[in-house]
């Protein structure tokens, strides 16, 4: 156990949202506030180049694979592989005006409700392979895209790309998707996505209701919509002062937003202390594949300014940028262009990391017996009479 942490609970803690509180264990994902996400162990900069399958099985196995155990496990995976003309006709019964996130909601409960095999590591699997064909076909119905069938021989996020067809997709969407998919499958165990897929998962429902709960949580402003968020929030920024030269404006521009009591998205963390390790992964992609793009390089001065303004705040324990500052400038620069669904295609991913987290709490977790049920204790606060 990393250290024991023993305090005294106070009252004060309880309005905290359980900040800092430990509340289970998590063996696939770390958040260190100074060194920042790493999976099993290696840090995520070792790893945003690999390849998704590689990373997947680094999560679920807990070692990378050699080329012959990576074969196995893209065969394996394969054997699950489900494209389900169900689901199309499911999509196209469900109403245009709602955001994709619902959508993703019910695609998953779909999918759960028709292949759900109420085996653990089989649901992961089935998990794994076939959320990327889902989030694909998501977007071909939401939008009234060619209906592209699926080539899951193209590999991972090859089959997603050449699944969708934006107006302008750019060839270097794969290189994008590739990375992005990998930094956002975990973020440790207290992200609150994760924290409820493992609670609900800790009732025994089964893997496609546990990452139902959690997409529930992932939709919220404050955790998963946050990329959109702060996407608008530079397409804003870039409406008011364009992409200046000089840094003042820009600072000046954010202390009004700060000063009308609005936060500056894409900054602060609650555990992170210093730029996120995934931010900076992202700015450095978007100088290879969106140099030119305006909203990638206003993000870019923003990364500084926002953090130069941010720090002379005493109350603000992170100035730094999360990994939302930036994301959303790269989709948007490679064609996909509708913020409403940044939060899907974080949600195609994090699903794999809990997946792989509600596998090990449920199979492996104390010797094989599984973690038991979540059941936390509320102060009462109600009248005595
Ligand atoms: N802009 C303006 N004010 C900020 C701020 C920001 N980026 N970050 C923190 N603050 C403020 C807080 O609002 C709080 O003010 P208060 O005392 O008046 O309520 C004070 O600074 C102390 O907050 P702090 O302890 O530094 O940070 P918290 O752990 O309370 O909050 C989040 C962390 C991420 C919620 C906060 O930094 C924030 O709201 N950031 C902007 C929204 C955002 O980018 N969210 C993405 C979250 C992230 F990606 C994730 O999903 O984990």
């Amino acid at each position: 156990m990393e250290d024991k942490i023993l305090f005294e609970i106070k009252e004060s803690h309880l309005d905290t949202g359980l900040r800092g509180f430990p509340v289970g264990t998590c063996g696939t994902s770390k958040v260190d506030p100074t060194k920042g996400l790493s999976y099993r162990g290696y840090f995520i900069k070792e790893l945003a180049r690999k390849r998704p399958i590689e990373v997947i099985y680094l999560l679920l196995n807990g070692e990378l694979p050699d080329e012959e155990q990576f074969k196995q496990f893209h065969e394996e995976l394969l054997t699950h592989y489900v494209d389900d003309p169900g689901l199309v006709k499911h999509l196209d019964s469900l109403p245009k005006n709602s955001h994709p996130m619902n959508w993703f909601i019910s695609a998953l409960n779909y999918y759960g409700m028709i292949h759900n095999t109420k085996d653990w590591r089989k649901d992961a699997l089935k998990v794994i392979i076939n959320i990327p064909t889902l989030v694909a076909r998501i977007y071909q119905v939401y939008y009234g895209w060619e209906r592209i069938n699926p080539k899951p021989e193209l590999g991972y996020m090859e089959n997603f790309v050449h699944m969708i067809s934006p107006p302008n997709k750019n060839p270097k969407l794969i290189d994008l998707m590739n990375v992005f998919d990998i930094l956002h499958y975990d973020h440790g165990g207290g992200n609150l996505s994760t924290f409820v897929g493992k609670a609900v998962s800790s009732g025994h429902a089964d893997m496609f209701e546990s990452l139902i709960g959690a997409m529930c949580g992932l939709a919220g402003p404050l955790h998963g919509k946050a990329n959109q968020e702060c996407f608008r929030f530079i397409q804003e920024c870039y409406d008011a002062i364009g992409t200046p030269d000089d840094e003042q404006v820009i600072i000046d521009y954010l202390e009004k937003l700060l000063a009308s009591g609005k936060v500056i998205f894409g900054f602060g963390h609650a555990v992170l202390r210093v730029e996120d390790t995934r931010a900076t992964i992202l700015y450095e992609l978007g100088k290879e594949i969106s140099a030119t793009d305006p909203y990638f390089n206003l993000a870019l001065k923003i990364r500084t300014a926002g953090t130069k303004l941010l720090s002379q705040k005493e109350k603000i324990s992170n100035p730094y940028p999360n990994v939302d500052a930036v994301t959303g400038t790269l989709l948007n620069a490679m064609g996909l262009t509708d913020s409403n669904f940044y939060t899907v295609l974080f949600g195609m991913s994090r699903c794999i990391g809990i997946a792989c987290q509600i596998y090990h709490d449920r199979v492996t977790a104390r010797n094989g017996k599984g973690n038991p049920i979540v059941r936390p204790k509320y102060i009462y606060t109600g009248p005595v009479r």
